[in-house]
């Protein structure tokens, strides 16, 4: 898969909508979903956290400051010095949210809850987890899924993103 095709499928699932841009609205959306599935509070440390880095990202992608990222803005920013510097804050937050026992390491049953509140096809999301818990101990760690969304998007081989990101 090509950097660009895969970008375009990572940018179909931030739309949520479908109108071509990402807003501010349905990117902040991400964090308050995962808080919500997670059953944490709003004031809760972690959600704080992950509301702060999704508000830095959106306004990073949002090049032209013009209130909406579309397609071209995000091609343009999303690469391996966003993934390191912007992206990964970000999806670290938000596995953090998921991962409720703290041990850096996310259940199949967890893992779901992340994936679904972040628009995955539920049918992608098993498929995922298998791919990327490599030793089968039924845990996913926090470094190999952040490593595996960072292979996918700046088009490196990546088993997870194949199939997470897949229609
Ligand atoms: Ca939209
Ligand atoms: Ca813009
Ligand atoms: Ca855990």
């Amino acid at each position: 898969m090509s950097g660009t095709e895969a970008k375009r499928l990572v940018f179909a699932m931030l739309d949520t909508d479908g109108d071509g841009i990402v807003s501010r609205a349905e990117y902040a959306a991400r964090a308050e979903r995962v808080a919500l599935a997670s059953g944490r509070t709003a004031d809760d440390p972690k959600v704080v956290a992950a509301r702060a880095a999704g508000e830095g990202a959106w306004k990073s992608m949002d090049a032209n400051g013009d209130g909406g990222v579309t397609f071209e803005e995000y091609d343009a920013w999303a690469g391996a010095e966003a993934f390191d510097t912007v992206c990964e804050p970000v999806l670290g937050a938000l596995f953090d949210l998921a991962d409720t026992d703290e041990d850096g390491a996310l259940t199949l049953p967890e893992f779901t809850m992340l994936r679904t509140a972040l628009g995955n096809p539920p049918r992608n999301i098993g498929t995922a987890f298998e791919a990327l818990d490599t030793d089968g101990d039924g845990r996913v760690a926090r470094d190999d899924y952040l490593a595996s969304i960072r292979a996918h998007v700046t088009g490196g081989n990546s088993p997870m993103g194949k199939v997470l990101y897949a229609g």
